[in-house]
């Protein structure tokens, strides 16, 4: 069939008004003249989701057609960011839309995209992450799905008072949010609880079944994902939860109203709300519930794929491959089992071979408190039939050790998927790990310490299982839509192609030693970093100096990632100007963002430290164009577009061994800031790709932060060699940045000056000696641009499309999809 409608879906400028215009009356109910700001984004928006739906459809239809296989990524979150200029660039009419808008009296885009909400379906790393693989998954012509969670709120947002966070709820879909399809009809039944029975089967077998206590019923919520100038248009399917209804009509017929009502409010709450604990499992009912639902959502759809387009449901590893994006997903293994062996009737090793064929895993992290364990009771109670499953997994995967290693118990309890040591437990690391086909970290060496440090025995049993993705951010969005003033200067110079193929930005490094064309790249920097003080001075009222050093630390808050580092080498700064030793400190501005988890004491008070030293640096004359500390309240991708291309200097400073990979590094480097970092996660592959002499490396390595553990780690030791922390640690302890209050900070320095689980007073040192490079650097303008355009020139490995290119060529063996909309 033909999809294309020039007429009702035209990309000139002339038809986008008139879809605006349309969606503006018949949608919206708005005349233009009374039209606001956000009527104007929806009715653009509306448009450009028409524009969208061509080639959405004609790629569901090609798979109808010529069914190939499907990317199946499970996460349960997706940290998508603003979505119309994205599809504006994606589809090439971003200079239309404006030239539409014109006629409603808007001068710039730049208008309509500020009032745009964006939805944080996600922590972080890991959710951007599966964002920037969606994208690229459908620019190289995958065919792919992402199944998720439509939370109602999203992670919350953060307010600054007194110096604290506050936690607001995200209502993100408060305004209306053009861009989701729902499909009612496409619902799927999930249970929960109950208890097994065992029957006898028409075929006079044993088998055992589910009998659910209560039900929650899944409705998707698909957002079309459009690749770079392609035709393939993938799509994010996101299930709300939504109450069973054959169960509040039994309830109302007994007359039990109340316990109707309860039910409905129960499985409503399902979807209700991202969990925000970026890092710490607490173990929780809901969120379990959360992570069955959604998995059990989606590899019913899938199965219903291949029954929609008559193909057997043996061929499911034929046609799908699913990712578990993290052990979040996990519980797909003992679902994916349970459909096939339950509800298909399929013998258990038939099932085993489809599910193990079928399923690949990455994890994330090595932080032990980050590693989900279900409390067996917990577990038993919403997931029987699950646990079943599992017990039968692990039973074949034990005689299998057995036989392997005879004899030795311990390795058995090790690599059992249930802990038994203390309160029984479920290791879904172990479910994901025995379940999967391939296991890869994030970064190379992260992937190597998944292998020798987290899971060492499954390594050594299956080797070839494991391998590594160093992770890549896309470049459509982190440089292309953030960064227009240099995607205009790349284009001038190295013309359009390194959008879709980033390592043609090598072609930069002809110009690295033309003075002319570094003078311009330095302007590039300052005209961006002039919209950033604009935006630091309308939000945080601090006024900062666009020629100072853009000294930045955007992430989530942990004491893994030191920003309290960051905060200890400021107030030595701070010193040494106040003390007239600063001769040859750059003139600086420091900026943090980012937000703690509302129940993560030390992430609040780093936060709070953060504050009480702005306000301490900015209200003193002495450091007036010498120094600036600025926290960004609410940081999210909208901010992290405004904040990247604006940064000269990169802070990636977590203690060695602690961060998988790091994303945030790459939007750095890609534009253009140098990176002050340690030997950890992608920062390793970044400082050998842009050349240590273009990055400023400092710290212990993975080794060394071992072998200080071993010796037994007294940060004392450091503190005492080092007068000026001393002295900084003093004028904390005395209340100086707390308005004299001694106490306010004194969690914070017990930990550092005690345990110092992190070893912020062992890196400190090394850490103020990198910063001196910095600031020498600094002083050399021309050779500093010289090593930021090298950061660009050489970052293009960094690219989601290369990370997805190896997924699909070691991992998932999928290729392109082509569609045709051509009449
Ligand atoms: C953990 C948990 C634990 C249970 C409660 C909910 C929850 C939510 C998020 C997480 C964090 C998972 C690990 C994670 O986000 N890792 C980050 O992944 C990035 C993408 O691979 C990587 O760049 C970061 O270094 C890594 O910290």
């Amino acid at each position: 069939g033909c999809y294309n409608d020039p007429e009702r879906a035209g990309l000139d400028a002339k038809s986008v008004f008139d879809g605006m215009t349309e969606h503006l009356f018949f949608t919206l109910g708005k005349l233009a003249p009374t039209a606001s700001r956000h009527d104007l984004y929806m009715a653009l928006s509306y448009a450009v989701r028409d524009r969208l739906m061509m080639r959405y459809l004609a790629t569901t239809e090609a798979m109808r057609a010529h069914p190939q296989k499907s990317v199946a990524y499970l996460s349960a979150e997706f940290l998508i960011g603003p979505q119309l200029n994205n599809n504006l660039l994606n589809l090439g009419i971003q200079q239309e839309a404006e030239a539409a808008l014109r006629n409603f009296g808007i001068e710039s885009l730049q208008q309509i995209l500020d009032v745009e909400e964006e939805p944080g379906l996600g922590n972080g790393g890991l959710g951007r992450l599966a964002a920037c693989y969606m994208e690229s998954l459908a620019s190289l012509k995958i065919p792919a799905t992402g199944y998720g969670i439509r939370y109602e709120f999203g992670i919350f947002d953060q307010l600054i008072r007194d110096g604290w966070q506050v936690e607001i709820t995200d209502k993100w879909l408060k305004g209306g949010w053009p861009w989701e399809l729902p499909q009612p009809d496409e619902a799927c039944f999930v249970g929960f609880g109950g208890r097994t029975e065992s029957y006898i089967d028409d075929k006079g077998s044993y088998r055992s079944r589910w009998i659910p206590a209560e039900h929650a019923i899944g409705i998707p919520h698909d957002v079309p994902v459009l690749g770079y100038r392609v035709n393939i248009c993938d799509r994010l399917r996101l299930w709300r939860a939504d109450a069973t209804e054959s169960f509040d009509f039994y309830a109302f017929n007994i007359g039990d109203y109340y316990g109707a009502v309860e039910e409905k409010v129960g499985s409503e709450t399902l979807s209700k709300v991202l969990y925000p604990n970026d890092g710490t499992d607490e173990g929780r009912r809901l969120r379990l519930k959360q992570q069955h639902f959604f998995v059990s959502c989606s590899l019913q759809d899938m199965l219903r794929s291949l029954d929609n387009r008559g193909l057997p449901v043996e061929d499911f590893p034929k046609y799908w491959t699913v990712q578990l994006n993290d052990t979040h997903p996990a519980i797909a293994v003992a679902e994916l089992m349970r459909l096939l062996i339950d509800d298909r009737h399929m013998d258990w090793d038939k099932a085993w071979d489809i599910t193990s064929r079928s399923v690949a895993y990455t994890n994330h992290t090595l932080l032990p408190e980050a590693l989900e364990k279900w409390d067996l009771n917990l577990f038993s109670s919403l997931l029987p039939r699950h646990l079943e499953l599992i017990y039968e997994i692990n039973r074949r995967f034990l005689q299998q050790l057995r036989l392997r290693y005879p004899g030795n118990d311990a390795i058995q309890r090790k690599l059992s998927i249930i802990d038994e040591d203390g309160s029984k437990a479920v290791r879904m690391a172990h479910l994901a790990t025995i379940g999967a086909h391939h296991v890869n970290g994030v970064a190379a060496l992260h992937s190597d310490l998944v292998k020798t440090d987290l899971l060492p025995e499954f390594a050594e049993l299956w080797p070839e299982k494991f391998t590594n993705v160093t992770n890549g951010v896309t470049p459509r969005r982190w440089v292309a839509l953030a960064n227009p003033e240099l995607s205009t200067l790349l284009n001038e110079h190295i013309g359009e192609d390194w959008i879709s193929n980033m390592e043609n930005l090598r072609k930069l490094e002809e110009r690295q030693n033309d003075q002319g064309f570094l003078e311009h790249w330095g302007n590039t920097k300052l005209s961006v970093k002039r919209k950033l003080a604009s935006y630091i001075h309308r939000n945080t009222g601090v006024l900062v100096d666009p020629s100072t050093l853009f000294d930045v630390q955007v992430k989530r808050i942990h004491e893994y990632k030191r920003q309290h580092l960051n905060v200890l080498q400021v107030i030595t700064q701070y010193l040494r100007i106040k003390n007239g030793q600063a001769d040859g400190m750059a003139p600086r501005t420091v900026i943090f963002g980012g937000k703690a988890a509302p129940g993560y004491y030390m992430a609040k008070l780093i936060i709070r430290f953060i504050n009480g030293i702005a306000e301490t640096v900015n209200a003193d004359p002495d450091m007036d164009g010498r120094l600036r500390v600025v926290f960004l309240p609410d940081y999210n991708v909208k901010l992290g577009e405004q904040v990247y291309p604006a940064s000269d200097l990169s802070e990636q400073i977590s203690t060695a061994g602690k961060e998988a990979s790091g994303t945030g590094n790459m939007k750095f480097a890609m534009n253009g800031a140098l990176t002050i970092g340690t030997l950890d996660g992608a920062n390793v592959e970044i400082r050998e790709l842009v050349g240590a002499e273009n990055f400023f490396l400092f710290g212990k390595t993975v080794e060394e932060i071992n072998d200080l553990k071993r010796s037994g780690y007294n940060p004392g030791a450091f503190i005492n060699a080092m007068p000026e922390l001393q002295e900084a640690l003093r004028l904390i302890e005395m209340g100086h940045f707390s308005n004299g209050d001694s106490e306010l900070f004194r969690p914070l320095l017990d930990n550092l000056t005690g345990h110092d689980p992190f070893f912020v007073m062992a890196d400190f040192a090394d850490y103020l000696r990198a910063q001196e490079a910095v600031s020498l650097a600094w002083t050399d303008r021309m050779h500093w641009n010289r090593m930021s355009l090298l950061n660009t020139a050489r970052t293009g490995f960094f690219s989601s499309d290369r990370s997805i290119g190896e997924y699909c060529e070691n991992i998932w063996n999928v290729g392109p999809l082509n569609v045709d909309i051509t009449c």
